[in-house]
């Protein structure tokens, strides 16, 4: 059953927030196009590092390459606008960071395990739970997050349903949004410091987690598709393919990678 975050819950979520920067100011909205499109509107009118906006639904939600993002009632929809000291050359982290913290906090309240996979997806046994949009711009950039957590199945498109699952759906119940999503916030900031201290780290941390690492993938961009045998991510989260040719360094922002294996079930 979806429920609806009121205004109360919105002051809860704020008071019992544990973070210093993430989530403050927290936008929270019943319905917007793109949480991602507020968060940048807001980022371009200054909204410091950290500011978070919230929907409960969103029309026009969207993924990479400019594909639909499903976001009906009952899941987490929230872009944060941050402002990082890092050159934006390394800003790619910023998304695996963003996936591991999604991953530990759902660990933390929920009790599942979550893993990841290439570039930013949130898997959980096998199906889509969630996934991460990193938009940069000049000076700031936005980190959306999406994750299906009181919500059936039913309630997304069929194509991508078949492919998805939800905390709901794995749990058998509801889960506490308002823990959740200050869980998830308090995650992000403390990635969101390693980000900035040891990227390194971040991508051990993220490698740990993956389900791509050690998989055989195919590599499509619009110039050219390849197989290979996914070895390891860098620094700057590109994956590293191995292929009959060599070695590959594959950038997410330029092609999708499929695994070559079927999802369960
Ligand atoms: C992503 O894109 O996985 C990034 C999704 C980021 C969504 C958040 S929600 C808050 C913020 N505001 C936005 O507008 N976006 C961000 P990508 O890797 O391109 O995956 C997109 C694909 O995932 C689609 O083509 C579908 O196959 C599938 N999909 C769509 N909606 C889904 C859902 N609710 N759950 C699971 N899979 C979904």
């Amino acid at each position: 059953m979806s429920h609806r975050l009121s205004v109360v819950d919105a002051n809860t979520l704020r008071a019992g927030l544990q973070t210093q920067a993430i989530g403050r100011p927290l936008h929270v909205f019943d319905r917007v196009a793109s949480t991602n499109d507020v968060a940048k509107a807001l980022a371009e009118e200054g909204a410091p590092d950290g500011t978070a906006v919230l929907a409960e639904e969103q029309t026009g939600g969207r993924g990479r390459f400019g594909r639909r993002w499903a976001s009906p009632l009952g899941g987490l929809w929230l872009s944060l606008v941050l402002r990082p000291r890092r050159p934006a050359t390394e800003w790619s982290c910023l998304g695996f960071a963003a996936s591991v913290a999604a991953a530990t906090a759902v660990e933390t309240v929920a009790g599942l395990s979550v893993r990841v996979k290439w570039p930013n997806d949130l898997m959980l046994e096998g199906r889509k739970l969630g996934g991460v949009l990193v938009e940069a711009s000049g000076a700031y950039v936005v980190v959306g997050i999406g994750m299906n957590v009181n919500l059936q199945r039913e309630a997304l498109p069929a194509d991508v349903r078949a492919l998805a699952t939800s905390l709901e759906e794995r749990l058998g119940h509801t889960t506490d949004f308002v823990a959740l999503t200050q869980e998830v916030l308090r995650e992000i900031e403390r990635f969101y410091h390693l980000v900035e201290d040891d990227p390194h780290f971040v991508m051990e941390q993220w490698v740990a987690r993956s389900l791509t690492v050690g998989r055989p993938v195919r590599v499509v961009s619009t110039k050219e598709s390849f197989d290979g045998v996914a070895e390891s991510v860098d620094d700057q989260g590109a994956l590293l393919v191995r292929t009959s040719a060599g070695l590959r360094r594959v950038v997410a922002s330029d092609v999708s990678v499929r695994e070559l294996e079927r999802p369960q079930r």
